[in-house]
């Protein structure tokens, strides 16, 4: 009896320690290469950080981010120390480590964590990975008792397959707030994205408040919808460097967009001087594209612009700044004197290039302030701008375009990286735009098109999924929309090609979506869809 006792305890224990172990290794993105070991090192109350006897204040910023997380969810206030020989988590700068700037290394002993890398954003994201080698509920805002706070054993070498890893978000058709925005911001660090697209302007809201045109938040921010109701919202200037500053501490860079010469009918509602006819207008109360874009033919446009741009650029400290470019129909400027004056002046043979020009005295001013200019695949329209970064949405073709002729390239190709598309069977899933875009979809999505030349490819910075959010009514269907597909993104823009594989990220996802949970997230439940 003793001995068949004795084997069913082994049993019992060894199908735990396995369980355990598959909990524990549910690291998404899935890291280069993992090694499990023996053991594990336990988080208590005495555990603390070492950060090294300098003291750097990025490290220190570091240490205080996570330190502040996992007080919330198990209650312990680790310590912030120069070094410990053990129960520590010691965050070390190591720029002799053969890995990329945001790669990372890290240990796990039974005495100690320790995560080395080149950078302090290389330490954040390896301390994202110590976070997901706890269980989930670490994530929790409020204390959770009776949690073995126990990290396994492993040896982890990481770095990023792709350096841009982005998310647009469209605060125009439906407005949403700051705090939904930090709320995103939180979880994106999480998965290790680093850029966030913000869709600021386009004929349906202007969000931004611009101090020399006051009009265009006071107008430009307030749509009567169809039904008769009131749909409004725009950020201060405050308010949007409280947003700048939150992504930073998350090594996320904000990339605003202002959108131009089309999808600008909130501007010209307010200014309507900057458009061929003159107005009135009233800001576009249904989807689609909008006839009345800003006047290629007036100095004072570009006057306007350039005021618009001076304001908005101080506010972002990232490179990039993208100034729209997509959809701008040419049928105003055909029937617009002072468009035909200026395709005459400048020898240019139609509308189609007057559309360069634009984008062209727009890059002038951008490089002036030592940004780089993005623009939607409708840049290239015309003739590109030399140094613009093309984001390429109606497909893969006018990114291989740009690619294939040096200018760098992010992949939003719409078939993919739409997810304001739903993501279910149209029968079960509420009202989207369009269908058809199952979490497995993107997920198989290549930012390395084979069609790109093998020697242009670096050209590839990465992939962004795309949230506009004509549908998107509440924050609720914003983040049903957004999640767990933009973890998918995640990982196909850190993870190697070779090293994907859907069944063990959707088996990962299990964990994934507790810690969601714990931050109040709504998500779609990826289940075997029905016909689409
Ligand atoms: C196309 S993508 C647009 C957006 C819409 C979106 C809807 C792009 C540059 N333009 O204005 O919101 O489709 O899916």
């Amino acid at each position: 009896l003793s001995i068949s006792c004795l084997w069913i305890c082994l049993l019992v224990l060894s199908s735990s320690v396995i369980m355990g172990q598959d909990n524990h290794l549910d690291i998404t993105p899935t890291p280069q290469s993992l090694v499990q070991k023996n053991g594990h090192f336990t988080l208590n109350s005495k555990t603390s950080f070492a950060i090294g006897k300098t003291q750097r204040a990025d490290l220190k910023k570091v240490a205080a981010y996570f330190q502040s997380k996992i007080l919330y969810s198990t209650g312990y206030n680790l310590n912030i120390k120069n070094s410990g020989s053990s129960n520590t988590i010691s965050l070390q700068i190591d720029k002799s480590l053969k890995i990329g700037n945001e790669g990372y290394q890290l240990t796990v002993t039974p005495k100690k964590v320790i995560v080395k890398a080149k950078t302090p954003q290389g330490v954040f994201y390896g301390m994202q990975s110590v976070m997901q080698l706890l269980p989930p509920q670490i994530e929790s805002e409020t204390i959770i008792d009776n949690v073995a706070w126990e990290i396994p054993c492993v040896e982890i070498k990481d770095e990023p397959a792709y350096g841009y890893r982005g998310m647009m978000l469209d605060v125009c058709r439906h407005f949403h707030d700051v705090e939904f925005v930090k709320k995103q911001l939180d979880i994106m660090a999480m998965f290790k994205m680093n850029y966030f697209h913000w869709h600021l302007t386009d004929d349906h809201l202007w969000t931004i408040e611009i101090k020399k045109y006051p009009r265009l938040a006071e107008v430009g921010s307030v749509r009567r919808n169809a039904d008769g109701s009131i749909h409004r919202g725009f950020y201060t200037q405050e308010q949007i460097k409280e947003v700048v500053a939150y992504a930073a501490e998350r090594y996320i860079t904000v990339i605003p967009e202002v959108e131009l010469p089309g999808h600008a009918l909130a501007a010209l509602t307010a200014y309507p001087e900057y458009s061929c006819t003159g107005g009135p207008f009233e800001l576009r109360n249904k989807w689609g594209v909008e006839d009345n874009v800003y006047c290629a033919g007036n100095d004072k446009t570009f006057e306007f612009l350039q005021d618009i741009l001076e304001e908005v650029i101080p506010l972002f400290p990232g490179k990039f700044f993208h100034i729209g470019g997509d959809e701008c129909p040419k049928v105003r400027w055909n029937e617009c004197p002072k468009c035909q004056k200026r395709i005459k002046d400048e020898n240019l043979k139609d509308a189609h290039e007057l559309q360069s020009y634009f984008i062209h005295r727009i890059e002038k001013i951008i490089l002036a302030h030592g940004k780089s200019m993005i623009g939607w695949d409708e840049i290239l329209e015309g003739g590109l701008a030399p140094s613009a970064t093309v984001m390429s949405w109606r497909g893969e073709e006018g990114g291989i375009a740009a690619a294939s002729m040096g200018h760098d390239v992010i992949m939003t190709p719409s078939k993919w990286m739409y997810i304001d598309h739903g993501q279910g069977a149209v029968e079960t899933e509420p009202i989207a735009i369009r269908f058809g875009l199952p979490l497995e979809k993107t997920y198989s999505y290549d930012p390395k098109s084979p069609k790109i030349p093998e020697n242009l490819r670096h050209h590839v910075l990465g992939a962004q999924c795309n949230m506009w959010t004509e549908y998107a009514v509440t924050p609720e269907y914003t983040e049903y929309l957004l999640y767990p597909r933009m973890l998918a993104l995640a990982e196909l823009d850190w993870t190697p090609k070779e090293k994907k594989d859907y069944n063990s990220f959707t088996r990962r996802l299990d964990n994934q979506l507790i810690r969601l949970d714990m931050h109040h997230i709504n998500y779609h439940i990826p289940m075997p869809e029905g016909p689409m």
